[in-house]
């Protein structure tokens, strides 16, 4: 339980899979080491405290809000959570799918320290029209290249005011580790470990399903049914809603 760290992890299969990483990018940030200089996630080590999140969209009024500011006008909590990669065990597929080669390594269980997202998004004010979030990082795309999106997950709006979600400074009694999203992360306990959104510098709140990279064609979808590996049309598939239905919608 000490450690989010992850067993039979990229390494490995990165040195074995060369070129076919570069032909598939990686969808799961989980460094060793991040793949950029520290200092290319703005402000991450030099001032914590100073790191910006903006709440915008649908809202009564956008709050921007320093983490200073976050952990001293909320409630601060500490809980425990496993956080699981959608593609935990995608190296057993055949045929291979897109991605991290993960075998059983990508889930862990972390003793997370920070605010409720619902309190944050409740201080903004939620407007009627609120349907999705979007979360979005300061990283760039895995691949380096500015013109291209980074990873951009969102959540029904009712699954984000879940009591359990939270805004992420500290993990394991330690403050956020930079791999780890540091200083900043979104929490979605129980979904994939995409919607937990790291280096969080914007929320949105949107008045549709959020259409970010990673949340539109087959991403994150299941069949309805079973089908044969690759032949999967679009119309089979589902928005993977986590271990539980939305009841509310
Ligand atoms: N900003 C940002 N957040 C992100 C990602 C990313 O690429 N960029 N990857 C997501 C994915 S796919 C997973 S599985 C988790 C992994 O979190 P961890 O590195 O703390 O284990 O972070 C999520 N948050
Ligand atoms: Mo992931």
């Amino acid at each position: 339980m000490a450690t989010t760290r992850r067993r039979g992890s990229a390494g490995s299969s990165r040195r074995r899979r060369g070129s076919r990483r570069r032909r598939s990018g990686r969808h799961c940030a989980v460094w060793e080491k991040p793949p950029r200089g520290d200092g290319d996630i703005l402000g991450a080590s030099e001032d914590p405290d100073g790191w910006m999140l903006t709440i915008d969209g649908e809202v009564e009024s956008p709050l921007e809000l320093s983490l200073g500011e976050l952990k001293t006008r909320f409630e601060t909590i500490t809980r425990q959570a496993q956080l699981e990669c959608g593609g935990n065990g995608r190296a057993g597929f055949n045929p291979s799918p897109r991605g991290n080669q993960w075998v059983i390594g990508a889930v862990g269980n972390g003793e997370w320290t920070g605010c409720r997202l619902k309190d944050v998004l409740e201080a903004a004010g939620v407007g009627a029209s609120a349907v999705y979030t979007a979360h979005y990082g300061a990283d760039p795309h895995l691949s380096g290249d500015p013109g291209r999106d980074a990873l951009s997950r969102g959540v029904p709006i009712d699954k984000a005011l879940e009591e359990q979600n939270m805004l992420v400074w500290g993990m394991n009694g330690e403050p956020l580790p930079l791999a780890h999203g540091g200083p900043l992360r979104v929490l979605i306990p129980g979904w994939a470990g995409s919607c937990s959104q790291k280096w969080v510098t914007r929320i949105w709140l949107r008045e549709r399903e959020h259409d970010g990279q990673g949340m539109t064609g087959l991403s994150y979808r299941v069949p309805r049914y079973p089908v044969e590996p690759s032949r999967l049309p679009q119309q089979l598939a589902a928005p993977h809603r986590g271990p539980r239905r939305l009841s509310r919608r």
